[in-house]
């Protein structure tokens, strides 16, 4: 193994490296089908969106570096592999071995299907009865473009994110909006979360 990754390891996902943080990390993308888990990391790691709906089978696994400040100003890498899971039901035995171990998670709805909203509770408590409670989480209302099918408001969006002490982000894969924001924030508030943690 070489040498680098040896630290990596033992020195709990931290090294600095030339001045600067790097961390690696594991996130899960969790929601129920179709809602567009693939398509915000499809639209944040290569700027692309596939209007065909093509579900994940099983896991799809994403390594992305996200470059971020602390809250020093100090410039830090951020490792993230994304674990893009699949929604669909027939691949729930598989949520056990794939939400162990994350360091944070992504819940994500559609804001024009009800049930996807209502499922976020649902997605989370399975998280939390893995043993997840307590690392950061971002609740995601995706596909915002679809203005006239919005039946998810904000209102109702904030008192899911304040029942879940999370923030939120309205968000489009189709047009990117908020799309960079939310991974950026999502990795500073890691770095933040892995700084305090680890002292
Ligand atoms: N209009 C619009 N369509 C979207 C958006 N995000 C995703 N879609 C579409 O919604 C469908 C499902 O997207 P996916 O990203 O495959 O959904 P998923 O959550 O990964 O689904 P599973 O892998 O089955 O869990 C596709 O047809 C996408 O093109 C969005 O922001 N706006
Ligand atoms: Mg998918």
């Amino acid at each position: 193994m070489p040498e680098n990754n040896a630290n990596i390891i033992d020195d709990k996902e931290k090294i600095i490296f030339k001045g600067k943080t790097e961390l690696i990390t594991k996130i899960i993308v969790i929601g129920d089908p179709a809602v567009g888990k693939t398509s915000l990391l499809t639209k944040f790691t290569s700027n692309k969106f596939e209007k065909k709906y093509l579900p994940t089978v099983g896991v799809n696994i994403v390594k992305e570096p996200v470059e971020v400040q602390d809250r020093k100003g100090k410039n830090a890498l951020v490792n993230i592999m994304f674990w893009d899971i699949a929604g669909q039901p027939q691949f729930y035995m598989l949520h056990k071995p794939y939400f162990k171990g994350a360091d944070a998670m992504i819940l994500v709805f559609d804001v024009t299907r009800s049930s996807t909203f209502s499922n976020v509770k649902n997605w989370h408590n399975t998280a939390i009865k893995y043993g997840l409670s307590g690392i950061p989480k971002i609740l995601i209302a995706n596909k915002i473009d679809l203005e006239k099918k919005i039946k998810i408001i904000v209102p109702m969006i904030q008192h899911l994110a304040d029942e879940l002490n999370c923030p939120y982000f309205e968000t489009s894969a189709l047009t990117g909006k908020n799309v960079k924001p939310l991974f950026e924030s999502l990795a500073r508030k890691l770095l933040e979360f892995k700084q305090r943690t680890s002292k």
